[in-house]
């Protein structure tokens, strides 16, 4: 999987040497060097290995769901009805602040171990449905229980400028410099939060609103991220792109200066198709652009109770295929190396040495398989050893 390597590095009858939780070799089977003939052999019976997947972009921990306003939806409610019926993000703020942090554990761990389930051995966890201080940080300690409780690691964003709470409405200058700056200052005191997210749209924070959240996180030495360019183009990818931005994420409406921008400060093009397909949205993200300008795309399940209601992560490597046009080489890489990229993360995402050696292994014949089916899981197992054994 390594940039500009033959198709998907792929190699027949290979072998891996795992040593100390790491890859200590990777090549032919028949030229395992002698420094390993020590080790415990194990045969996969010529399956497919790649590297675990990596599910970059979630918000997995949330209290409730909307099946309600689904349903409404579906039987002619108009947006202002449900809004009115309590639905939208703010309902599920109401039930993110009224749940525990047992419950909200409770909640998410089916949707984590889905994602288990498909070699899933990263995942991104945002904050974003409290939008006080007291629930954007449970939200976080729920993240970071959810890598004590699985045999997962967990990256946690916190995403305070997601939405205008109720009691701010109308005042979201407000709720950025009484709310948000101190809830993420508290998180970061913590340890609780690996990166700052916002979300920058003309029904959430102008780019004005969202540089002084990523002005606070520089000052605190936090990376960046941001949602933009989901439904309008808002200038999210050139102002994420000027705080070196880890990745932009949905961007159906970037244009081409904001595609450079991003190419020149490194930032990853995070692919949402799962929410693209909720909202029967029309407009499809650039991706001959991003390929124009090299840009690397990676695929998450923006795994969310509103726009996204996905805890697959292969079904949303088929949606970026069919819906998007990108390739199954491109969505493996992007579930993978790219999405590992995308997190800040230097020793996970490929087979090489020295990388954590967190691998799936896949009842296929070929990789194209991974991507090609809908709604089917083919992992053979997941394999852990950096997380089992003693990190060194
Ligand atoms: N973009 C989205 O699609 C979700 N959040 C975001 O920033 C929507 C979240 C929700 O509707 O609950
Ligand atoms: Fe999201």
């Amino acid at each position: 999987m390594t940039d500009n390597g033959a198709s998907y590095g792929l190699i027949d009858n290979g072998a891996v040497a795992v040593r100390g939780g790491r890859i200590a070799w990777i090549g032919a089977s028949d030229a395992i060097p002698a420094d390993h003939a020590d080790l415990e052999t194990e045969q996969l019976d010529g399956r497919l290995v790649t590297p675990a997947l990596i599910d970059c972009h979630t918000h997995i921990v949330a209290g409730g769901n909307r099946a309600n306003e689904f349903e409404m939806r579906l039987n002619g409610a108009s947006y202002e009805e449900v809004a009115r019926a309590g639905g939208g993000i703010v309902s599920t703020v109401t039930a993110t602040r009224a749940a525990s942090e047992d419950e909200l554990l409770a909640a998410a761990l089916p949707r984590v171990d889905q994602l288990i389930g498909e070699g899933v051995s990263v995942v991104e966890v945002k904050s974003g449905y409290g939008l006080d201080v007291e629930t954007e940080l449970r939200m976080l300690r729920v993240a970071r229980r959810i890598e004590q409780t699985r045999n997962i690691r967990v990256r946690t964003s916190f995403l305070g400028a997601h939405a205008i709470p109720p009691e701010y409405k109308d005042r979201p200058d407000a709720y950025i410099g009484e709310v948000c700056i101190p809830a993420l200052e508290q998180a970061a005191a913590e340890g609780l939060a690996d990166a700052v997210d916002g979300f920058c749209e003309s029904i959430a924070f102008t780019p004005e609103q969202i540089s002084r959240v990523f002005e606070a996180a520089r000052r605190l030495g936090l990376p960046v991220k941001l949602h933009a360019e989901q439904l309008t183009d808002q200038g999210g990818a050139k102002l994420a792109a000027s705080y070196g931005a880890l990745s932009v994420d949905h961007l159906e409406y970037v244009g081409e200066d904001g595609v450079a921008a991003m190419k020149d400060a490194g930032s990853v093009a995070v692919m949402l198709p799962g929410a693209f397909y909720t909202l029967r949205e029309t407009q499809l993200p650039p991706i001959d652009l991003f390929r124009k300008h090299s840009l690397p795309m990676a695929v998450a399940t923006d795994c969310n109770p509103g726009s996204s209601p996905l805890s697959s992560l292969l079904t949303s490597m088929n949606m970026a295929c069919t819906l998007f046009r990108m390739t199954p080489e491109e969505v493996l890489a992007g579930a993978t190396r790219i999405a590992a990229q995308a997190l800040g993360l230097s020793d996970v995402g490929m087979i090489k040495p020295g990388f954590r050696a967190d691998l799936a292994v896949w009842n296929v014949e070929s990789p194209a398989e991974l991507a090609y089916r809908i709604a089917f899981n083919p992992l053979q197992r997941r394999i852990m050893a950096s997380k089992s054994s003693k990190e060194t």
